[in-house]
């Protein structure tokens, strides 16, 4: 008899949140299957949660510390490895605070980046700390907290059930967080009118009742043609407008100049068209709005997230179930690593760094035993100020707690060479990446099914996560690394010292009253607890601003908005513009590329290029072609497609060997959030001398695969005999 154990667990891929069961054999993960009464998932996973739990027992797993000596990595005791990391990071913090920086890891639990953010704060005194939300959701934290006073999304998942019309505008969920997908396919189900408005026909588009399609980077123009017409129309909320916001004279007035005819010049959709989506939304009884990069990921992108703002509070559309403004968070903890304070502006709870009571607090809570806490009340660096300081010889040390810039930055050049320009580089990783082989210290962590502790899903629902197996021998819990290295640094061991995750999950209440009452007993439920979760016997609903926003006065506040358009725009030498997106089989790149299943179904990146730009450059579906930018060039298969806008090209962003980041600019910045332009800069496409066609078949998409809401897996794993 083989005695299997199911251990509950979380979804370690998207901030969808799926609840999945470890299938545990002889002490090994061996499978997973769906959580049948989870809420979210309702025992149905995609592709990554099926079979992206094949990495975990990859022979090339770390488990040794290594140490960089002349160019090569050398194995290293931990004692070893600890003592110099810690060395190094008080030399330098003592020297001077803002010269070390830390990147905490938004796919590890909660428990985890509150340390890595109280080992910056508390062993360095340093604010430099933050993580891939800036080139992610940055805009949207920024963008909603303005308007809103909230960054988070404002409804839960299943409000959507409740729509009647669905404005889905940048985000591509059937590949990008498909169970998520498959609840707008149930709200249309329900009568539900779904539009998908993207520069790609893509699979989300494909199950929507229209789809506009439009020029990348101009979703301001169209939003505020749309606020001008349901003005002009008298379709606005006049109630909720002069009872819940303010700043609603000075946006009517910018958007004046908006007329159809501007807009469809600078959006490419035919006038009436803007016309009918403005009167639609507007007249719906519920409207929602979704949205993800498309949205975010521009120089203008937190302009473009108060777009949707806008449109929801002139409206009346918040603050009730089937309507919302609804950001698709992308990690399966970055909503947890921006509650964490692993921002440089927030401590953990979004209590803010600038605000002097705030920072007194905290240096007070983190003092004691002779040791005093002096945090600044100036935010610190955020990630893309962090690499530009490496960069210029500002930022010595740099701590990555499992992130992959030289995958993920804009610019891999510029990424390579300010990681190289740093004195240390210390990389806390399960595998060797990219990234951790520039390091010069590697410290090999437990990952998923390794530890107890909690992600917070993009509905704001903390969910607890079980340990299923030992860590391979050798790799140590994220959290306690970090201990060591704390006290090694003269932090006295009772100021930084835990048993368990959960003992850090009790210090997280006491910092975060969004979430002092979150009990362990009222936590490990399948249905979990949502913040705002302010005492053990609030319901802790989902639904956000239902009387009133989270701003001081209770009021949102609208934002008068002017189009932007991306900085590097298209001329004769790079003439097309490149956006970067996902497919349904792989994310990111560390995990799901040692996924053998995953990676069978797609096992290198494409770029899509629309059929006339490839007829007038000679090129044909599957053959390699140069791709180059002003930063660098790559040989990359072409995917010669209708489904993508003439003019545009897209480079799906998991693939090192043809990495999109290599053309991608890092001078672009959004100034109110910080957010580089990852979804546009020009380049050129061009035939190599030599033609090289690809073996096999250039992938298509994944609308014939396991997307379809009713073909979701519910259980494939085969154990035992
Ligand atoms: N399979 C898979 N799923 C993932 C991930 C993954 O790597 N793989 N990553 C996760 C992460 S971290 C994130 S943040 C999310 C991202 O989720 P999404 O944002 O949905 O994913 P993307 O494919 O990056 O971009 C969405 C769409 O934006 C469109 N777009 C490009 N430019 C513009 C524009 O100017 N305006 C508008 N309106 N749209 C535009 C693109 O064509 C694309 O279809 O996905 C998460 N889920
Ligand atoms: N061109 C372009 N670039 C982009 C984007 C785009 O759309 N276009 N999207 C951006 C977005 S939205 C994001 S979120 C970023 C993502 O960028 P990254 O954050 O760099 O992405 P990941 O590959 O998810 O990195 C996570 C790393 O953590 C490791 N890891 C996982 N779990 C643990 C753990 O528990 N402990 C430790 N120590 N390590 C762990 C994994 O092995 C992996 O290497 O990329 C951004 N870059
Ligand atoms: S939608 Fe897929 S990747 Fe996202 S949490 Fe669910 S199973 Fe995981
Ligand atoms: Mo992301």
């Amino acid at each position: 008899m083989v005695e299997i154990k199911y251990v509950p667990t979380i979804c370690p891929y998207c901030g969808t949140g799926c609840g999945l069961n470890f299938v545990v054999k002889d002490g090994k993960i061996v499978g997973v299957e769906p959580l049948k009464r989870h809420p979210v998932n309702e025992g149905k996973v995609c592709p990554k949660g099926n079979f992206g739990y094949q990495f975990i027992n990859r022979e090339d797993r770390l488990t040794t510390p290594l140490i960089k000596e002349n160019g090569e990595f050398r194995e290293a005791s931990w004692d070893e490895a600890l003592d110099l990391v810690a060395n190094k990071l008080k030399e330098v913090s003592d020297e001077d605070p803002n010269k070390v920086g830390f990147y905490a890891c938004a796919r590890s639990p909660n428990e985890n980046i509150y340390i890595t953010q109280k080992l910056a704060r508390v062993a360095c005194g340093t604010q430099n700390v933050d993580h891939c939300a800036r080139i992610c959701h940055g805009p949207t934290v920024a963008g909603l907290a303005t308007t809103f006073g909230s960054g988070a999304m404002t409804n839960g998942f299943d409000s959507i059930k409740e729509a009647d019309y669905i404005f889905c505008i940048g985000s591509n969920n059937m590949e990008a967080h498909p169970l998520f997908g498959r609840k707008l396919i149930q709200a249309k189900q329900n009568g539900a009118k779904l539009v998908v408005l993207d520069p790609r026909f893509t699979p989300t588009a494909k199950i929507a009742d229209e789809y506009v399609q439009f020029e990348t980077g101009t979703d301001v123009a169209l939003m505020n043609a749309m606020i001008k017409v349901i003005i002009d129309k008298d379709l606005q909320d006049d109630e909720f407008i002069a009872n819940r916001t303010k700043g609603f004279e000075e946006m009517k007035e910018v958007v004046q100049k908006y007329t159809l005819d501007m807009a469809s010049e600078i959006t490419g959709i035919k006038p009436e068209v803007i016309e009918h989506l403005a009167v639609e939304y507007a007249s719906a009884d519920k409207a929602a709005i979704v949205y993800s990069l498309g949205i975010t990921e521009h120089s203008h992108g937190a302009d473009n997230v108060m777009s949707t703002a806008n449109l929801a509070m002139l409206t009346g559309n918040i603050g009730k179930q089937g309507t919302g403004v609804n950001p698709l968070r992308g990690q399966n903890n970055v909503q947890g690593a921006c509650d964490m304070g692993a921002l440089p502006s927030d401590y953990v709870g979004y209590r803010k760094v600038k605000d002097p009571e705030t920072t007194a607090w905290f240096n007070d809570y983190y003092s004691g035993e002779g040791y005093e806490v002096n945090l600044p009340t100036t935010p610190g660096l955020t990630l893309v100020e962090m690499m530009n300081a490496a960069h210029a010889g500002d930022l010595k040390v740099l701590y990555i707690h499992g992130e992959d810039p030289v995958l993920s930055d804009a610019d891999v050049q510029h990424t390579k060479e300010a990681l190289a320009n740093l004195e240390m580089l210390v990389v806390q990783e399960c595998f060797l990446t990219d990234t951790a082989q520039c390091a010069d210290v590697v410290l090999p962590a437990a990952g998923w099914g390794e530890q107890e502790g909690t992600f917070t899903s993009g509905e704001r629902r903390v969910q607890c996560l079980h340990k299923a197996q030992e860590p391979p021998e050798g790799a140590w819990l994220d959290w306690k690394i970090m201990e060591e290295i704390a006290v090694r640094m003269g932090v006295p061991r009772p100021l930084f010292h835990y048993e368990s995750a959960e003992e850090i999950f009790d210090e997280i209440r006491e910092c975060a009253p969004i979430m002092a009452g979150m009990n362990r007993e009222r936590l490990d439920t399948p249905e979990a607890l949502h913040w705002p979760c302010p005492s053990e016997d609030d319901p802790c609903q989902p639904l956000m601003h239902k009387e009133k926003f989270a701003h001081p006065d209770g009021l949102g506040v609208f934002q008068a908005l002017e189009h932007k358009g991306p900085v590097e725009t298209v001329d004769d030498e790079y003439p097309l513009l490149l956006t970067t997106t996902r497919i349904l089989f792989h994310y990111h790149a560390a995990m799901t590329r040692r996924c053998e299943t995953l990676s069978n179904e797609v096992k290198t990146g494409f770029i899509e290029i629309n059929t006339k730009d490839a007829e007038a450059r000679g090129i044909i579906n599957g053959e390699v072609v140069r791709a180059f930018s002003r930063r660098g060039e790559i040989a990359i298969p072409a995917r010669v497609t209708d489904d993508i806008r003439e003019g545009i090209v897209n480079i799906p962003m998991h693939f090192v060997e043809c990495a999109a980041n290599v053309l991608t600019n890092s001078d672009s910045f959004d100034p109110k959030s910080k957010m580089v332009e990852l979804k546009a800069c020009a380049i050129q496409v061009e035939k190599l001398d030599e033609v090289v066609e690809m073996k096999g078949e250039v992938y298509k998409d994944g609308t014939d695969t396991e997307i379809k809401a009713e073909n979701m897996a519910t259980t494939t794993v085969k154990v035992g005999k």
